[in-house]
């Protein structure tokens, strides 16, 4: 159905009757729900956008690590610290997940770290704020994992075979972060006036950042017809973001916070909720590297790189000389 969309060099809409026989065979498989598997053939402009999405995805996991790995020695008490812990390291998880199934595509993992090292490649916004208070932890959680797992249900059925696959362990981890979450915000909203107050400034802060996740508003997207009709995407950003915003105002009714938007209403025709977009200045801000935390976030996986030079030289000496041996051996 998407078939006459499709733009094959990310420039213009290539109609049918100007695809190559190749590229018709393609898109008809996508059409027919096949999936592309890593030898198969495809066109270069469905390669570059998958590699281009799942690398972002994977970074967005390891820098995601940062604004949660900060509290982890802070956690008020010894549950909640095994609990973040592993969150903490189901997200660096995720993130090998995703480069092994990028590497699929004929990219290495040194050249995506070179991308993102080098500010080429981006990841996610909402790691470019701050986590303040333990009541943050909850804010992730609940809206932040939230939000992903509103992104990455559709994607298990992403037209890309290892993408695809990746995403079904991944959703299952973050359906569990999302509710650890939600306990913490539970647990805040129900605690102390302090911890209350807590728990609606961690909101207030999140709520629209939570927003930005999805990406820009539809007219403004570059990317979305085009990994739509090729299935890399599977709803629009602004279908999603309403969806989050659906599923996530009755919760903070529910914890007895205010969502931080005045214009916020159900609107009976529609079935959904007319909310207030994100400031889009901001956010093209945040992804032009002027974030609260763009370049602490970016310092620490350069230092982590960095740091982890002797360890990698290690490695490779050692597989050396294993190879040595074997061929002494042979
Ligand atoms: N931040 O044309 P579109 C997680 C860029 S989940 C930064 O609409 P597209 C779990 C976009 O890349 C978070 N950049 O782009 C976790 C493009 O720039 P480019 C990650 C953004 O790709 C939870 C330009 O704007 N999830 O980490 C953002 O069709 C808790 C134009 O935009 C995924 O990556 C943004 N928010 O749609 C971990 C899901 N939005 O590349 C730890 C998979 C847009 O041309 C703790 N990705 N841009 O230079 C997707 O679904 C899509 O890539 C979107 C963007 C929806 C993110």
């Amino acid at each position: 159905m998407y078939a006459q969309l499709v733009k094959t060099d990310g420039k213009g809409v290539k109609p049918l009757d100007e695809m190559t026989p190749e590229e018709r065979v393609f898109q008809q498989r996508i059409d027919d729900d096949q999936k592309i598997e890593p030898k198969d053939w495809m066109p270069d402009g469905y390669r570059k956008n998958l590699i281009r999405q799942i690398s972002q995805h994977a970074h967005s996991e390891l820098v995601g690590q940062l604004p949660e790995s900060n509290w982890i020695t802070r956690a008020p008490t010894l549950e909640r610290k095994a609990i973040l812990l592993a969150k903490v390291q189901d997200e660096a998880g995720h993130g090998l997940y995703l480069y092994c199934a990028a590497e699929t595509l004929g990219i290495s993992r040194d050249q995506m770290f070179d991308q993102l090292h080098s500010g080429k490649s981006k990841y996610s916004s909402i790691f470019n704020y701050p986590t303040l208070t333990w009541a943050d932890m909850g804010a992730v959680g609940w809206l932040v994992d939230g939000a992903a797992i509103m992104n990455q249900v559709p994607l298990q059925r992403t037209s890309y075979g290892p993408y695809a696959r990746a995403m079904v362990r991944i959703c299952k981890e973050e359906s569990f972060h999302q509710r650890q979450g939600f306990h913490i915000m539970m647990k805040m909203a129900n605690g102390t006036a302090a911890q209350k107050r807590m728990a609606q400034d961690a909101l207030n802060r999140f709520w629209y950042p939570s927003l930005m996740m999805f990406g820009p508003s539809d007219k403004d997207s570059v990317h979305s017809a085009q990994s739509m009709a090729w299935k890399i995407k599977i709803n629009t950003n602004d279908e999603l973001r309403q969806k989050f915003v659906d599923q996530t105002v009755p919760q903070a009714e529910y914890l007895g916070l205010t969502v931080p938007d005045k214009d916020l209403r159900w609107n009976d025709e529609t079935g959904s909720y007319v909310f207030t977009e994100p400031d889009w200045d901001e956010f093209y801000a945040v992804l032009a590297g002027n974030g609260p935390c763009n370049k602490e976030r970016l310092q620490a996986r350069v230092d982590a790189w960095n740091d982890g030079d002797w360890f990698r030289e290690g490695l490779l000496a050692n597989a050396a000389k294993r190879r040595a041996k074997q061929g002494e051996a042979a």
